[in-house]
């Protein structure tokens, strides 16, 4: 016993790090979605399933240069422009944080998909060893298959962005779930805000609209997302009704689902 624990010490002294960061590696389980490139460098970009879509995408970045050597010490900043016919406005973007050496995290809510005429650009503009370089492309943005991002007006005169981030792959029982909520400050400024509480009223529309027990509506913590508990107490199709309340108490978007009223006009949507 004793040598075996000799032999492991030796070995993590020898590879110079803790047993988590030999076995992460940072692109498992992801897929390229896109490679951005210039004339020095390739910046690929990796999703959980390859590609781009409405909602909330977590994405992994990793520079290299043209032979795909790594390159450190970048500092990373992304700008999404999306062209519509008439103009042209941004999304909610998250920083970028460095994972480990050549790899950085981040995330995008696209509020809306690309078509034949309107598309998504992302710049990307970055300093190595305090160089500056940026690489413009186009990206390829697909509707997700079912609603996860509302971007409407409130009561208030704000418009905001509401995005589903959890539960990915919902289960029989009481899910976490996750959200965050932005502001559209301008065209291409959007702010996480803090302090509102999204309500939440699962319901199962082919069933009789039945909902179920036991949720907890999402309230911020300390980070951007807004956090609280979803049950679904059985498989299918389920409309998670949404209402936006203010921090002061007000109901900005969102109706009460009760009555006649089968709906809320904000929701998110999941199937399993
Ligand atoms: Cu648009």
């Amino acid at each position: 016993m004793k040598n075996i624990t000799c032999m492991v010490l030796v070995c993590l002294l020898l590879a110079g790090c803790t047993p988590e960061e030999i076995t992460a590696d940072p692109l498992e389980g992801l897929r390229l979605a896109a490679t951005l490139q210039n004339t020095t460098h390739k910046i690929g970009l990796y999703t959980p399933d390859g590609k781009f879509q409405t909602g909330y995408n977590p994405i992994t970045l990793k520079v290299t240069d043209l032979n795909g050597g790594p390159v450190e010490n970048v500092l990373l900043t992304w700008s999404p422009v999306m062209h519509m016919q008439n103009m042209s406005h941004g999304c909610p973007a998250s920083a970028l944080s460095l994972l480990e050496n050549t790899i950085y995290r981040g995330y995008l809510v696209f509020q809306m998909a690309s078509n034949t005429s309107e598309y998504w650009e992302l710049t990307l503009k970055y300093t190595v060893n305090d160089r500056e370089y940026s690489v413009t492309e186009k990206i390829p943005v697909v509707e997700s298959a079912r609603r996860v991002v509302q971007s409407f007006q409130g009561t208030d005169g704000n418009r905001y962005i509401a995005a589903l981030t959890e539960p990915t792959s919902p289960k029989v029982g009481t899910n976490p779930m996750k959200a965050l909520i932005y502001r559209m400050e301008s065209m291409t400024k959007f702010t996480p805000v803090k302090g509102y509480t999204l309500k939440i009223d699962p319901r199962m529309p082919g069933m009789g609209n039945h909902s179920s027990p036991n949720n907890v509506d999402l309230t911020s913590g300390e980070n951007d997302f807004y956090e609280g508990k979803l049950n679904l107490t059985m498989t299918g199709y389920w409309k998670i009704n949404l209402r936006l309340e203010a921090p002061d108490g007000r109901i900005l978007k969102g109706e009460a689902v009760s009555g006649n009223t089968e709906a809320s006009s904000i929701f998110f949507e999941t199937e399993f």
